[in-house]
């Protein structure tokens, strides 16, 4: 009788065991549906997403920051393009950066002006590429900026906070800019807008210790049903981005929820130099897009390498020897090398790209010939706003 009831619940220990097996396994598809998560996403905006969504399985986009605004000792030359200079082409994805539009100002924090950013965006979509937009919004608290990581800023902005008003006076501009962003047959221009970036790092005032998953969460939906519903903004797919993570739930820790974000992605960066430098970098990379491809198949997003870099990229075949492998099989949206502000005035120069005569010019020439890596001449063909 014992040996029965020992059988029995071993029987039934099996099947549990191989249940629970399969589920992990088969690792469910997302039943979020094939669409915006803004229901009443323009036309463009839709079909954006949707192309967006079948690119990604024949190459990786390839994006760059400022671009078209200035690059290594040169800035403002219309038509100019470090990425250009050297492979005879433009990038696919562009990124610029909307901090300091909050205060009113003309130009940005790193000195591009609110209204020449406008046209580079508008050639971009005439000519079929993409923009992604960040935001270094100042501390609304203290009035500092966006790497004043003051207790409680979070908290304030949101509803009820004594600086809810004046955020939504914050968004009330930033809806100004995104609804005039215009194409020639007077369409909202599609963007992909990413704010809130690098939530798990401790330098922005939005970052891991300075509020809890909870607040996050308020603050990314707050900002985005005010942009959606309260400004009527309907052209813009929203980008979840976190900096360096371990696992995937440290990924998604303070992730919004499924109905609040369309992209999914990451930054990171090259600190340390030699074959360990790009060993590790390669491993980390890899690692991390693989967790993120499993989540964005589970979540049914859009999977991308917000921002990557190397500063100086010092190292000659970075580009086809590190870069490349750490992309390896990985079938992401697109990845955004950070932006070439070229010398300070204090003489250090920063750059992520190469530019004419920079010592890893001819790899990337070669980066840019692999079959798989999109820039602007395969993009136009793309038609992705059709
Ligand atoms: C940082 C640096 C800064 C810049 C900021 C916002 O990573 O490039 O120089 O001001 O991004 O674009």
């Amino acid at each position: 009788m014992k040996i029965k009831w020992l059988i029995i619940n071993l029987i039934t220990l099996i099947i549990a065991c191989s249940f629970t097996c399969f589920s992990l396994l088969a690792k469910p598809k997302s039943s979020f549906p094939d669409f915006p998560i803004d229901k009443k996403a323009t036309k463009q905006t839709v079909n954006l997403y949707h192309n967006l969504k079948s690119l990604q399985k024949k190459g990786i986009m390839f994006g760059h920051q400022d671009d078209l605004a200035y690059g290594v000792g040169w800035k403002y030359v219309p038509g100019k393009s470090d990425v250009k200079e050297v492979t005879g082409d433009y990038p696919a994805v562009y990124g610029f950066e909307l901090g300091r539009l909050e205060l009113d100002h003309a130009v940005n924090l790193d000195g591009v002006p609110f209204d020449s950013m406008r046209s580079y965006i508008q050639q971009i979509y005439e000519r079929g590429g993409i923009t992604t937009l960040s935001w270094h919004l100042n501390n609304p608290l203290t009035g500092k900026t966006a790497w004043d990581p003051a207790e409680g800023t979070v908290k304030s902005i949101l509803p009820g906070g004594e600086k809810n008003d004046l955020y939504k006076t914050w968004l009330d501009k930033v809806a100004v800019f995104i609804l005039s962003l215009k194409g020639n047959k007077g369409e909202p221009i599609p963007i992909i807008f990413r704010p809130f970036h690098e939530l798990n790092g401790n330098w922005f005032w939005w970052g891991k210790d300075h509020c809890t998953p909870e607040e996050f969460k308020q603050l990314w939906h707050f900002t985005i049903s005010y942009l959606m519903d309260t400004k009527n903004i309907h052209q813009l797919l929203y980008a979840y981005n976190t900096d360096r993570f371990l696992s995937t739930e440290d990924y998604l820790l303070k992730y919004p929820g499924d109905e609040w974000t369309d992209v999914i992605g990451f930054d990171i960066y090259q600190r340390k130099g030699g074959d360990e430098g790009n060993t590790e970098f390669i491993k980390d990379v890899d690692n991390m897009l693989t967790m993120l491809e499993e989540i964005a198949i589970q979540k049914n997003k859009i999977p991308a390498l917000t921002e990557f870099g190397y500063a100086q990229v010092p190292d000659r075949t970075w580009w086809t020897n590190v870069l490349y492998k750490a992309l390896g099989n990985h079938q992401i949206s697109y990845a955004l090398a950070w932006r070439s502000a070229g010398f300070k005035p204090s003489g250090e120069a920063e750059y992520y790209l190469p530019f004419k005569g920079q010592v890893s010019e001819k790899d990337f020439i070669k980066f840019y010939q692999k079959p798989n890596m999109i820039f602007q001449k395969k993009v136009t063909k793309q038609q992705l706003y059709k």
